[in-house]
């Protein structure tokens, strides 16, 4: 068992149970001209994260734990994109309409894909995802109890939306959860430090916050 420094007290977990999940970090959100910017934001912010998530994916992998990388999109046709989410957000450019990286959260479109600098391994788990948490509608559940993990460590955008809604999925499902303060972001400040606040709030009822450095750490200690 090893411990490591984290809010609200210290996160106990056993090596070759613990996986990373890095929810998101797609072209759509990060890059100017996807889904994040056609909303108004300024994905500047989140772009500042990635290398953070890039040394906490290579703390994983030096230890040659289970990486977890989800992208939100839907089918070509969007036969998995509900009417009530489409309709919501910018009307001139809507999930499946035409933008400068293809289509906007399509499967298959570069807007989808990763951005380069965290681009999945060879082994490492995709799961494409048509709703905020990475459980919904994926075999995650499935592809964790084959390896029997019991460990997570959250990273990835937007804080509030799919990173907290997949963590607070997980911890229904009985998972230990820990979310990597610094390797997560959000377009509103004040949102993620509320999400940071919420989670460990009541004695960790969600789960832990610690920052990249000390996770990596305590996996090589
Ligand atoms: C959003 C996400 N913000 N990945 N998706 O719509 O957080």
């Amino acid at each position: 068992m090893k411990l490591l420094d984290a809010d609200p007290f210290h996160f106990p977990f056993h090596r070759e149970k613990i996986a990373l999940v890095v929810i998101d970090m797609q072209r759509d959100f990060v890059e100017p001209g996807g889904f994040g910017a056609s909303l108004g934001n300024n994905v500047e912010l989140l772009q500042k994260i990635v290398p953070t998530v890039r040394n906490l994916i290579d703390g994983f992998r030096a230890a040659g734990l289970t990486i977890v990388h989800t992208r939100e999109c839907h089918k070509p046709d969007l036969s998995d994109c509900p009417p009530a989410k489409r309709e919501r957000g910018n009307p001139a450019l809507r999930i499946g309409d035409y933008g400068p990286m293809g289509r906007i959260l399509v499967s298959g479109e570069p807007g989808a894909e990763i951005v380069p600098e965290l681009a999945p391994h060879p082994g490492e788990l995709v799961i494409d995802k048509p709703g905020k948490g990475a459980f919904y509608a994926t075999p995650l559940s499935g592809w964790l109890e084959e390896r029997d993990i019991s460990h997570l460590v959250f990273a990835g955008v937007t804080t509030e939306v799919c990173v907290q809604t997949s963590m607070r999925e997980a911890n229904d499902r009985g998972y230990h959860c820990l979310l990597a303060e610094d390797a997560t972001e959000s377009y509103f400040p004040e949102f993620k430090q509320a999400v940071l606040n919420m989670i460990r709030a009541q004695g960790a009822i969600v789960g832990w916050t610690a920052p990249t450095s000390k996770i990596v750490d305590a996996l090589h200690a």
